[in-house]
Order: structure tokens, then C-alpha cells, then sequence
């Protein structure tokens, strides 16, 4: 079995005391590299009045000013990029619900990066040049198609370009081609599960032994209901667009919360009301600053996705950082009656009791200026035939989980088998009909 990582040489293992001069030169180098090539970013630092020769040392990174969604949206399309267009061997563009996509470049040595960070990324996964792989994340300008298939093509592994959507031919294929790997986001998959079960086909009976999901937050629970319905090993792999793609961080073999490839992405937490910077163990808004990244480097990136970093070294033996699995990002946040709430906590409640699919919408609504949700689950086509008096039973159940869970309670709808609309990507959990 060709392994490209194996500890002796991989980068996740190097003594801490190296790691961090690595980042620091490579610090001082991506600084110096985007004050001189981004005009953009020189007028930030003046408006800031911060000099880039006040940096001298990693530790000063908090005198920088951050960058946020809206400055990349005020500088489309190209205004970010700090190489000439002909070192830019390719562009990718986050889809934006609103107006302009947000664009984004590599030259080719930003994607022998993304290439390592995937294979790396695949190592922690145990996944091996005897892999093939169906690569369900859509292809085109999204980064988890290409960025996937590229990095586990330089992995050595068999990749299947399957991209999102025609779900009968991905069960097809899976079968014929004895896929072993699947990639695509968590909420696809469990789709996946249904139309297989719908022409027969048992997913635990095919080759498929290892998952890998990302591009969307998801729970505990959901891992748990994946891996039992399917049979294989459900692994995290987390990243975004601006910095890069799939691939900024990936769990080990440990499922204990993406280790941050930070050799070549540093990370920071902030608190998102004051923008201070909080210790490790502190939960915040990710921050971070690629230190590796040529054609449009991004220096104190907010990411909008709440998480810590883990103070306690993980079994694997990892140095690089560990952050708890993105539970949600800000901006999916609502606030009920004067209470927090986010949608991981509701899937979390919903798929800790048993026989409940992990097929639900949260809607939001205003009546007289209050704010109200509704969870709206489906029921399994078995428990849809139930007596009135056993789906009662399961809408008490639901209703009072998510009481306990959130400290609050919500309207719990239960609808009829393959009523909530199912995603290709990424699931749209809340429907805000508030405004
Ligand atoms: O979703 C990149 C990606 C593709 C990651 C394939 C993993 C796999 P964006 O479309 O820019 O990029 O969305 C990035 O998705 O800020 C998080 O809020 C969320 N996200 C990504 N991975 C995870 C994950 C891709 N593993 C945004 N867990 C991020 C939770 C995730 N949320």
C-alpha cells in the first residue's frame, strides 16, 4: 500500500518548536508578498496605520486588521489576486446566495498545496492508492469536486468524477465499480442511503468502507446514523472556498474534530462581538491566515464558523491543532423568544431518539413581532402507517427533546415520507419566512 504520508515525514507530526518557525517564515513571507502585490490590502494596513515591519512575531498577527466576506464582494472579481493573471492557472468561486460570487486563485504551486492538504487529508483517513473513490461534491466553480478529485488523484487513488445529483447512476456505479471511498456532503449521503434502500440495494452488503464529509455543518448523531445505516467509517473533512478549498483541516483516524493543516493555515479564534483574540479552549469565530497561498493570500480571514481549538493533544500524536467540528457558523444562528439556537442542536436532538430520519426543516416565522419555529421531521414510511396514537407518541417524544435540548419549546410538524425537499450539496435546514 503507497502511502505519500507516512509519519516519519509527514508535516502533522513535526515538533511543535519547528512548526511554529515554519509558519513564521512563512508568515513574514506571505505579509511582505501581499502588501507589495495587493493595492487593496496596502490602503487596509495605512487606514489601520499598522506597518508591516511592526510585526515581529507570530504574536503580533493581532495588530492586523481582519479581512471579511464583504471586502472580497467590494474587490470582485480580481482585485484580491497578488500574482499576474499569467501565473493563475485557475480560479474557483463560492456560489453566494446574494449578488456576486465570491472569486478565488491559485497559481500552480497554491495547488500543489491543495494537492497535499487532500492527500494528507485522505492519509488521516487510511485511505490508499487501493481506493477507488466516487467524488459526489459537485464539480465546476464549487471548490469540493475539482479540489477532491485532484488532491486524491495526486494521492494515488482511483477517482470516479461523479459529481452531485443523478442518484440512481451513483448507486449504480458504487455497485458495479466496487467503490470503496465515497465523498460528498453528509445530508447527500443519507439521501444516498433512501435510494438505495428504495431499489433494493444494501449499501452495507457493497464495498464501500470509508466516507468522507464536509461542506456543511453536521452532528455527532448524524455520524452515528450514518455509520450504522451504511457500515463504513464517517470522516470530517472541513474547508472553505476563500482559503482554499476542502482540505484546510481533516480528522484522524481518532473522529475527534478536524486537525488544521497549519503549517500552511494558521488559525486564530476571536470572540465576534469585541474581535479579541481568545487562548485555546475558548470557543469563538475561526480566523485565519494562509501562509502558503500565492495568487491570492488572505491575511486574518473571519469565517463566519464558531469552534475552539483543542488544548489536549490528541491520541493520534498530531502536533498540528485540533478544533471541535464546526457546530454552526454565526450567520445560521437565530435567537427565539431571547434564547440562542442553532440548527445542529435540534438535528442533535431529533437523531438521539431512535427511528427518527434525519430528514427535518427548521422554519422560522413572525407573528405580532414574535419569532416562532416550526421543526418539521418525516416520518420513516412504517411509522407513516401508525396510529394516530403512535405518531402522537413520537411528535411528544420530538417535541420534548428539543425542549430539554434548547430550553425552549418549538412546534414539531411531522409530514409524510419524502415531503422535505432533499439536497444534491448542501441541505438548506432553515427556511426564514420572517421578513
Ligand atoms: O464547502 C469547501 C468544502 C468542500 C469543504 C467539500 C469540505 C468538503 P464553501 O462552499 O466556501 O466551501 O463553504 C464553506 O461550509 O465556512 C463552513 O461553514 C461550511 N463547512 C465546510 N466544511 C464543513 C465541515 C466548501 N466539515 C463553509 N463541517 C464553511 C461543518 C463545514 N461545516
Amino acid at each position: 500500500m503507497m502511502t505519500r504520508f507516512h509519519p516519519a515525514s509527514n508535516p502533522d507530526f513535526m515538533p511543535l518548536e519547528t512548526l511554529r518557525e515554519l509558519q513564521w517564515s512563512r508568515f513574514q513571507k506571505i505579509l511582505r508578498h501581499t502588501w507589495q502585490n495587493v493595492p487593496w490590502y496596502r490602503e487596509k494596513l495605512k487606514s489601520y496605520d499598522v506597518k508591516i515591519d511592526d510585526i515581529k512575531s507570530l504574536d503580533d498577527i493581532h495588530k492586523l486588521p481582519f479581512i471579511i466576506k464583504t471586502d472580497l464582494r467590494d474587490t470582485y472579481p480580481f482585485g484580491m489576486f497578488a500574482v499576474p493573471m499569467s501565473q493563475i492557472v485557475r480560479v474557483h468561486a463560492s456560489s453566494g446566495t446574494t449578488g456576486k460570487p465570491i472569486v478565488v486563485a491559485y497559481t500552480k504551486e497554491d495547488l500543489e498545496v491543495w494537492d497535499e492538504v487532500i492527500s494528507r487529508s485522505l492519509a488521516n483517513f487510511n485511505v490508499s492508492d487501493r481506493d477507488i473513490l466516487q467524488n459526489s461534491f459537485g464539480y465546476g466553480l464549487f471548490t469540493g469536486g475539482l479540489g477532491l478529485h485532484c488532491g486524491a488523484q495526486f494521492h494515488g487513488v482511483t477517482v470516479i468524477p461523479m459529481s452531485g445529483g443523478n442518484t440512481e447512476r451513483q448507486i449504480m456505479l458504487m455497485r458495479d465499480f466496487n467503490v470503496s471511498v465515497i465523498s460528498c456532503t453528509p445530508s447527500y449521503f443519507v439521501h444516498l442511503i433512501d435510494a438505495a434502500q428504495k431499489m433494493g440495494v444494501d449499501i452495507k452488503e457493497l464495498n464501500l468502507k470509508t466516507g468522507i464529509f464536509g461542506a456543511e455543518p453536521w452532528t455527532e448523531e448524524m455520524r452515528k446514523t450514518i455509520e450504522r445505516e451504511a457500515g463504513i467509517k464517517a470522516y470530517d473533512i472541513y474547508g472553505l472556498t476563500e482559503i482554499i478549498g476542502p482540505g484546510v483541516g481533516a480528522e484522524c483516524s481518532h473522529q475527534v474534530g478536524p486537525h488544521i493543516f497549519e503549517d500552511h493555515f494558521y488559525p486564530e479564534i476571536i470572540d465576534p462581538q469585541t474581535l479579541k483574540p481568545l487562548p485555546d479552549g475558548e470557543w469563538g469565530e475561526l480566523v485565519f491566515t494562509t501562509l502558503n497561498k500565492w495568487a491570492m493570500p488572505l491575511i486574518r480571514y473571519r469565517t463566519r464558523d464558531i469552534t475552539r481549538i483543542h488544548t489536549e493533544p490528541c491520541p493520534c500524536g498530531r502536533t498540528i491543532r485540533r478544533i471541535d467540528r464546526i457546530s454552526h457558523r454565526s450567520d445560521d444562528m437565530f435567537i427565539i423568544r431571547g434564547v440562542n439556537v442553532f440548527p445542529g442542536q435540534i438535528e442533535s436532538a431529533l437523531l438521539a431518539i431512535e427511528g427518527v430520519l434525519p430528514h427535518y426543516q427548521i422554519i422560522l416565522t413572525r407573528y405580532n413581532g414574535l419569532d416562532n419555529i416550526e421543526v418539521q421531521v418525516e416520518l420513516s414510511p412504517n411509522q407513516f402507517d401508525d396510529t394516530l396514537r403512535s405518531i402522537e407518541a413520537v411528535q411528544k417524544m420530538i417535541t420534548e427533546k428539543i425542549q430539554h435540548t434548547i430550553g425552549i419549546r418549538v412546534k414539531v410538524q411531522l409530514v409524510e415520507p419524502n415531503r422535505i425537499p432533499r439536497s444534491e450539496g448542501k441541505a438548506k435546514r432553515i427556511i426564514d419566512q420572517r421578513s
